[in-house]
């Protein structure tokens, strides 16, 4: 195996018994949310995993090495250092080479996952084509991760600190499908539904294993977006949000954020806005993400299962 690479016992004994396992990202742990609300969530999360038959697989550069399933300490560690560094794809080989420590973004997580072989990876939101972004040329990495990696990412869609709009382009530009849970539009994170249709509605976790199933053995190489919409109980008001997302670009804007500071900023920004309301809702969408992508996870080790026996 890679020797830049360590895969926890526990991860690698449910990937050589082809049982399902799901990969979790970092950055929500260190950017993403506060502590102790991370450290806390990350555990939850993991524990719905289990609780729903599959091995939790949380990514992160510890030291100089990818980590494919962490400790509680390394979680720890990631949920409170204020020096962790945000690790999208450009940053894994500097972290690696130099003995750093990093949490993964989507685009770093799909990486590690394809590199460990975990095909199917639960975060909350992916990142996208930011608003603004014909000036500013902000376009998160993870669209072009997910454009070349073989990983299915579950996700509540995409936040409106994005431009869904393009999102949905640049995505069906590389060749990604998003399909969605139960619902024929992109949820937008904090809501149910977008004014933006989704590519396909999907209704069971069987129907999206089978898609997956089939991309890969096509040779149609790439990820697959599948958005699935935050708890209707859980789900924040659109225009309240609206606006508060908007006070948060025009802060960004002022203060001259650039580069990978711009989504944590939003994020911070938000969270303090909604006195936390944004961040019970962003816990309560990857809990469900968590569940709905257990299920997938096992029902797509089943449909290979099948697929090879034939
Ligand atoms: N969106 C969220 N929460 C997050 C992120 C995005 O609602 O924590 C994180 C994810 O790790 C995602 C990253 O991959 O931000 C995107 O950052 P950027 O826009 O700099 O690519
Ligand atoms: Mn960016």
């Amino acid at each position: 195996m890679n020797p830049y690479v360590d895969i926890s016992k526990e991860v690698a004994y449910a990937l050589a018994e082809n049982l399902p396992v799901v990969a979790l990202e970092s950055t929500i742990i260190s950017h993403g949310m506060p502590y102790p609300h991370n450290l806390q969530t990350a555990e939850e999360v993991a524990a719905i995993i289990r609780e729903h038959g599959a091995v939790p697989a949380t990514t992160a550069i510890m030291d100089g090495k990818i980590k494919v399933g962490l400790t509680k300490e390394e979680l720890t560690r990631l949920a409170s250092e204020k020096e962790v560094i945000k690790a999208s794809r450009k940053d894994i080989a500097y972290l690696a080479a130099l003995g750093k420590t990093g949490a993964t973004t989507v685009a770093g997580t799909m990486f590690c996952a394809g590199l460990a072989g975990i095909p199917v990876f639960v975060t909350g939101g992916i990142g996208g084509v930011h608003r603004g972004a014909e000036s500013t040329m902000d376009i998160s990495a993870d669209l072009e991760e997910l454009a070349q990696t073989n990983v299915a990412v579950i996700c509540a869609g995409a936040k409106s600190i994005l431009d869904l709009g393009l999102t949905l382009e640049y995505l069906e530009t590389k060749g990604v499908p998003v399909l969605s849970y139960q619902t024929d539009q992109l949820p937008a994170f904090f809501t149910r539904s977008s004014t933006f249709p989704s590519n396909y509605q999907v209704n069971h976790p069987e129907e999206i294993a089978a898609v997956i199933d089939t991309k890969w053995s096509l040779g149609l190489d790439g990820g697959l977006v599948i958005a699935n919409p935050i708890p209707e109980h859980s789900a924040l008001e659109e225009s309240y949000m609206n606006q508060m997302i908007d006070e948060a670009l025009q802060e960004a804007g002022k203060q001259n954020i650039t580069q990978k500071d711009v989504t944590p900023f939003l994020l911070d920004f938000i969270h303090k806005a909604t006195q936390g309301k944004s961040l019970q809702a962003n816990i309560a969408l990857i809990k469900s993400n968590a569940a709905l992508g257990a299920e997938i996870a096992a029902a797509y080790q089943k449909q290979r299962q099948t697929v090879q026996s034939i």
